[in-house]
């Protein structure tokens, strides 16, 4: 099974959630653009998103969705909402969302769930879920253990639904690499940030553009959350009281805000700049169709030039 067939979209790429990023006018753009745009819910309740919602229906006639962040604070009240709006495709993330899925199935929505594990791998199927995002590691913001290279085809072995693959995807390689190793499609974020839609300060897109391979780095560890940033100031000094055992108090002073300061603001020296390890490949700031474009018709220019790698 093909992503595009479960979407409806003309490419097998769906964007990743990007809280405080994929606005309504962000995730029609991705939609417009090809892909399954996903308007964030993360650092909004209910009637804010749902006001996203709406704008993301006004500007484009292509299937969308939304993904919900299940750490938000308000997120019984925007599952329900969801229903309400009758959002067809939901992508979640950073949790368990089994209690909302008969609700999200009854009123006829897709239901994919990030998964960092087989094990929720297989309860989410269990629990009524129409294809599954195998998210390595490697992707930009709450992270888990594995990577996408070693999470995507135990994944796959493990469930009968469609495996999305999420985690160091950018081009075209790696989603032929993705696609070998079991999945339907992608789910790809870091790469849009540096497209010209994305409504992220300047500053963040620079730092973006700027950044090598190995930029970012992995705080909150210590915490039981962890999330992956870009190097800077402020994620220096997180690691640091976080090697010398400060308390939970202490470190959420620091990162408090600090998204909403890199992307609102361009602080990106003490602001919390997400980004993936994919971040060393971005050279350019593009519109997202044609980031898309190439995506596509890079894997499928590899797929068919594949037959002539011999081992
Ligand atoms: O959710 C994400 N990535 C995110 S959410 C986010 S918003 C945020 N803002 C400030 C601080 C922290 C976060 C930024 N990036 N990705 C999906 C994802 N889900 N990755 C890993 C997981 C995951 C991990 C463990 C999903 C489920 C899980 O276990 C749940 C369980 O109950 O077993």
């Amino acid at each position: 099974m093909k992503l595009n067939d479960i979407t409806g979209t003309k490419y097998p790429i769906i964007q990743g959630g990007m809280a405080n990023i994929a606005t309504g006018a962000f995730a029609a753009a991705v939609s417009n653009a090809g892909g399954l745009g996903l308007v964030a819910s993360g650092g909004m309740n209910a009637e804010a998103l749902r006001k996203e919602i709406r704008i993301c229906k006004s500007m484009t006639d292509k299937p969308f969705g939304v993904n919900l962040m299940l750490m938000n604070p308000d997120v019984d009240n925007i599952a329900a909402m969801l229903v309400e709006e009758k959002v067809g495709f939901i992508t979640t993330g950073a949790g368990n969302p089994a209690k909302y899925m008969g609700a999200w199935k009854s009123m006829g929505a897709k239901v994919f769930p990030v998964v960092a594990s087989v094990a929720l791998a297989k309860v989410m199927v269990k629990a009524g879920a129409d294809a599954v995002i195998a998210e390595g590691g490697e992707s930009g913001g709450h992270v888990g253990d594995m990577t996408t290279m070693t999470l995507l085809p135990q994944v796959a072995d493990a469930v009968s639904v469609p495996v999305i693959a999420a985690g160091g995807i950018a081009d075209g390689r790696q989603l032929a690499a993705a696609m070998l190793l079991g999945a339907c499609g992608v789910q790809v974020g870091t790469c849009l940030l540096v497209s010209s839609e994305c409504p992220i300060h300047d500053n963040y897109k620079q730092a973006l553009l700027k950044a090598k391979d190995n930029s970012t780095t992995v705080t909150g560890r210590s915490q039981g959350a962890p999330v992956r940033i870009i190097k800077n100031e402020m994620a220096r000094e997180y690691l640091k009281l976080e090697a010398q055992g400060a308390d939970r108090e202490e470190l959420e002073k620091i990162t408090l805000g600090g998204l909403r300061r890199a992307v609102i603001d361009g602080d990106v020296v003490r602001g919390s700049v997400m980004a993936g390890q994919v971040c060393g490949q971005l050279k350019e700031i593009r519109p997202v169709a044609e980031i898309l474009k190439s995506l596509y018709e890079d894997a499928q220019a590899i797929l068919k030039k594949a037959g002539e790698i011999e081992l």
